[in-house]
């Protein structure tokens, strides 16, 4: 029986982050059925999905840079991304085999000033998302996370919420990685030290 304390966060998993896509993510689409099945092992399960405005700060078209440079924001370091995720585009859909069942579906990243890695606060670390608010008045206190970028989203994701409290686990399994400069490395270590269990 699932248990009504745990939920299962199911990151970005849309087409931009799978092969063929804008911001591929190498291997993205094979997690893909691993995740359908572990949705049938948990009573709420809950889906992420990147959500840019057209010239967003996070695109290096917006700064006339390179994708994969990094800019200063006023939040610190942003990494400069292809154009991604846009609005209600194809690239911004959810992986054609993906089970969209879920509880709830939150959109981020919306606000074209910030970026936003993480499912629970913007990349100023302090504007939350609503998502916390949503677990704890559902009793929810133990997650489990999958999906991509094991290394941006999935990370930030899983750091926020042993920072706020929650029980994390992370399938890495079935997430993949972006991997860029040692981020992944950075990225596993860091979940770690966030008290993070890391499978
Ligand atoms: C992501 C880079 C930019 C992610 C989103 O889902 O990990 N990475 N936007
Ligand atoms: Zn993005």
């Amino acid at each position: 029986m699932p248990a009504p304390n745990e939920a299962l966060l199911v990151i970005d998993i849309q087409n931009d982050f799978c092969p063929g896509g804008a911001l591929a993510v190498t291997g993205g689409d094979e997690i893909v059925p691993g995740v359908n099945q572990l949705m049938d092992d948990f009573a709420t399960v809950i889906l992420t999905q990147d959500w840019h405005p057209a010239g967003h700060s996070s695109f290096a078209s917006s700064h006339k840079a390179e994708p994969f440079t990094t800019t200063q924001m006023p939040y610190g370091t942003q990494v400069l991304w292809p154009d991604h995720c846009i609005q209600g585009t194809e690239g911004a859909a959810f992986h054609k085999d993906l089970r969209v069942d879920g509880d709830l579906i939150i959109r981020k990243g919306f606000n074209p000033e910030i970026d936003s890695y993480s499912a629970f606060f913007e990349n100023d670390h302090t504007t939350p998302t609503g998502l916390e608010g949503y677990l704890r008045t559902r009793g929810i206190d133990r997650l489990t996370m999958v999906g991509l970028a094991t290394d941006f989203c999935v990370n930030f994701s899983a750091v926020d919420a042993a920072k706020l409290g929650f029980a994390v686990t992370v399938r890495t399994d079935l997430c993949r990685a972006i991997d860029m400069d040692g981020s992944l490395a950075a990225a596993m270590d860091g979940m770690k030290q966030a008290g993070v269990e890391v499978l």
